[in-house]
């Protein structure tokens, strides 16, 4: 069987990405229809040897698909979404839309796959940043039993969309042309400098980004596990890195983690101090894997481990998720019709 496959955003940061990440995976699509909005009507989009021209989303443009892949912002979902389903269509959705609800899977096919088959039309691909750190997790969690985490995060701009990739270039040149940067997507220059603040600030005093990893974290690996997240913006294009420490129930062996990073499903372990080899963003740019290094105990606890945890926001981070995601569904025989 072959799949009619939609992609929403299709000329976005991650739209573009979920086109390419499609185009070499090996899930048979028939046709490919790349929706967008009005002002894009008309461009064409390149996929497995033939052209495909974008049409603007909206009522009825989902008749003719199996799977619907999403990235138009959270706004753009909360309508779409429930339009498509209606139509016939699944949808993986990459907005923070459907995240939290009850009934919407919330699905890392390494973390867990089985959620997938209560859905009812509507799939949900987790933050970039939770998505990276929970593959990392996952295994020492089903080893160990992890108690706490300690996340801080260093994330790239192109998590921010296009805008925020030119603002970066632009205020890099501006401050070493001696002008003055101008900042426009972020509330402050974020060339040369670290923000720690990524999305709005909530009442309790954390921000969206930080309480997206909590929740999601909650929602898909474990309830029990405390959470206590620190999400900082740094002047990198592609690639987001988290320092994190974990807190175990279960005394654990340094050896043992390295035994089961070599065999864990999407982690590459880079982790040669001898020769300064650890995960760096430059690194991950383009590549699939959850890159993990700095594997060291944490000598202020009983059961504590550090890390270093790198990937390509753009890709396990979104596209290559929903990508993964929609090959899961195939794989369980998930999507009907
Ligand atoms: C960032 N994590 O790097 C965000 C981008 O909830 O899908 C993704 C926002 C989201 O800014």
């Amino acid at each position: 069987r072959s799949y009619r496959v939609a992609v929403v955003g299709a000329l976005g940061a991650v739209g573009q990405q979920m086109v390419r990440i499609l185009e070499r995976s090996s899930l048979a699509v028939s046709s490919l229809k790349p929706l967008d909005i009005e002002e894009n009507a008309g461009k064409q989009v390149s996929f497995r040897d033939k052209m495909w021209t974008v049409e603007t989303s909206g009522k009825g443009k989902f008749i003719d698909v199996d799977i619907a892949l999403f990235s138009a912002g959270a706004e753009a979902s909360e309508i779409l979404a429930p339009i498509a389903v209606s139509e016939g269509a699944v949808v993986i959705d990459n907005s923070s839309q459907w995240r939290m609800t009850d009934g919407v899977p919330l699905v890392i096919p390494e973390v867990n796959p089985e959620a997938l088959r209560s859905h009812k039309g509507l799939i949900a691909n987790p933050n970039c940043s939770t998505i990276q750190m929970l593959v990392a997790l996952k295994p020492l969690h089903d080893a160990f039993t992890i108690k706490r985490v300690v996340v801080s995060t260093y994330q790239a701009v192109s998590g921010s969309g296009a805008a925020a990739i030119r603002e970066l270039r632009e205020q890099t040149q501006a401050v070493l042309d001696g002008r003055q940067a101008v900042a426009q997507v972020y509330p402050h220059p974020i060339a040369f400098n670290a923000l720690p603040q990524i999305d709005v600030f909530l009442e309790n005093g954390y921000t969206k980004e930080e309480m997206k990893m909590v929740n999601e974290t909650h929602k898909m690996l474990d309830p029990n596990i405390l959470v206590s997240p620190t999400a900082v913006r740094i002047p990198v294009f592609r690639g987001h890195s988290e320092s994190i420490n974990l807190e175990f129930e279960k005394p654990f062996e340094l050896e043992k983690v390295f035994e089961l990073y070599k065999h864990a499903p999407g982690v590459r372990l880079v982790d040669d101090p001898g020769h300064l080899a650890y995960p760096l963003a430059l690194d991950a740019e383009d590549r699939y894997e959850v890159f993990v290094g700095r594997l060291r105990r944490d000598p202020s606890i009983e059961n504590g481990l550090n890390m270093w945890v790198v990937s390509d926001n753009l890709l396990k981070g979104a596209a290559l998720n929903t990508v993964q995601i929609a090959e899961k569904l195939v794989e369980m025989d998930l999507i009907g019709r």
